[in-house]
């Protein structure tokens, strides 16, 4: 389905003198607000191919129909995304479930969407038609040589899909671990999983990251090889300069803290990219920010501060991914929500008051500091971050727009009502 530029326009004419009176009201309570709308534009957030499609659960999947069938559907709809949003501007691809047959193609309909290949994705906890051994008992830590060796390949296989790709990143998440006391071997799971990640380092490219993602239960429910930051920074710290911890915020246990150890990784110069969605209870991949948005504001604090510190490149120098799909919502419909939420906690971030926070914070003045970031917390810059998509020639309510063009009853008819993506 095409978004002509055209309609775009005409619903923002429709819409421009209610933003207008918004805008300037908030530009006149923020300091900061126009350096903060251009940060906005250029920032992008990379949309992972599996989230286009109805996310199920083991119990059953409810699909809405209209679902991209191919990887080349995979990147309209994202292209569609990043026409009515200017700010989902990358595709993280899920490999062997997006294999690009013709990779050049590939590179060309992305880029004719406006579209880069953000990280690429490695799979070895499930099992693939025709693989030889299994994964049933972890991959890179698996006792048996042979399987360690498959996994490696596997991983070295993406890479080489990545590399035609233009990525720049592998993603590396382990399944690996244990269900039961006993079953094994701490150490031993550890200098496996540790020998196997020198191999698959070995072979990314000089200017290549690889991202290695903890998460702390689930397949496994006793131990995860790589269950939380420590154990990540442990790796990835021996693996070398390009390797580094990924922060999926679904997988840390309840009321983990992750706005300080995003902190204290940046910090530690490790902090390599994150996974965004949000949870009540553990992975649950619900839309960023649905749940806990002061969380979300509190992490965009700590990176706009510590990437800032380090002279770090807000746009380029971190993977920003979104990594959610669930069961009951129209994938793109939620995807453009995400995205909304996390430009909406970064502008947050970026009007923060550094310098009276620091004065707080030196001054053991709580309550000082406490009111400066719920002062920006509480603060509606939803008019920022529609007027950096104004500016950038997308929608200035992007959900309201693709309900008015009846996307997805387009998207069903061409693809009809069954058309499921491939993916969880
Ligand atoms: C694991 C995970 C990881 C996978 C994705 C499908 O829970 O977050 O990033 O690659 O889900
Ligand atoms: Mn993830
Ligand atoms: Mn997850």
């Amino acid at each position: 389905m095409q978004l002509e530029k055209y309609k775009i326009d005409a619903h923002n004419n429709d819409l421009l003198s209610a933003h207008q009176r918004k805008l300037a009201f908030i530009s006149s309570e923020i300091e900061n607000s126009e350096a903060i709308i251009q940060k906005l534009v250029n920032f992008q957030i990379a949309i992972p191919s599996w989230a286009l499609g109805t996310g199920g659960t083991r119990f059953g999947r409810f699909s809405g129909g209209g679902e991209p069938r191919s990887l080349e559907e995979k990147i309209e709809d994202v292209g569609l995304l990043h026409a009515l949003n200017n700010s989902s501007g990358a595709i993280s691809l899920h490999i062997p479930w997006d294999i690009p047959q013709n990779p050049q193609a590939i590179k060309v309909l992305a880029a004719q969407h406006g579209l880069r290949f953000d990280a690429v994705n490695s799979n070895t906890f499930q099992d693939q038609p025709g693989q030889e051994k299994t994964y049933k008992f972890g991959s890179l830590q698996n006792v048996n040589r042979d399987i360690r060796k498959q996994a490696i390949e596997h991983n070295i296989e993406v890479i080489k899909h990545g590399i035609e790709l233009g990525s720049d990143s592998l993603t590396i998440w382990l399944s690996d671990g244990s269900c039961f006391p006993g079953q094994l071997n701490f150490r031993k799971a550890y200098q496996n999983t540790l020998e196997s990640l020198e191999e698959i380092y070995a072979a990314i490219p000089d200017n290549w990251k690889l991202f290695l993602e903890y998460k702390a239960f689930e397949p496994n429910f006793y131990s995860t090889t790589v269950g939380d930051w420590g154990q990540s920074y442990s790796y990835v710290k021996k693996l070398g300069d390009k390797a580094f911890t990924l922060v999926d915020l679904g997988h840390h246990l309840p009321n983990a803290n992750i706005e300080q150890i995003v902190a204290l990784l940046l910090m530690e110069g490790k902090l390599g990219g994150f996974h965004f969605n949000d949870s009540k209870y553990g992975d649950d991949d619900l839309t960023a920010g649905a749940i806990k948005p002061y969380q979300l504001f509190l992490i965009f604090n700590e990176l706009v501060d510590g990437m800032d510190a380090r002279g770090m490149d807000h746009t380029k120098d971190l993977g920003w991914m979104i990594d959610a799909s669930h069961n009951v919502k129209d994938p793109l419909e939620d995807l453009l929500q995400s995205v909304e939420a996390i430009m909406m906690s970064y502008a947050q971030a970026l009007s923060v008051d550094r310098i009276a926070l620091n004065k707080a914070q030196d001054e053991n003045d709580v309550v000082a500091a406490q009111e400066i970031l719920q002062n920006a917390f509480r603060t509606d810059v939803r008019p920022l971050v529609a007027e950096a998509r104004l500016r950038a020639g997308a929608a200035l309510n992007p959900v309201a727009l693709y309900r008015n063009l009846k996307v997805r009853e387009n998207l069903i008819n061409e693809r009809g009502a069954k058309a499921v993506s491939t993916g969880l």
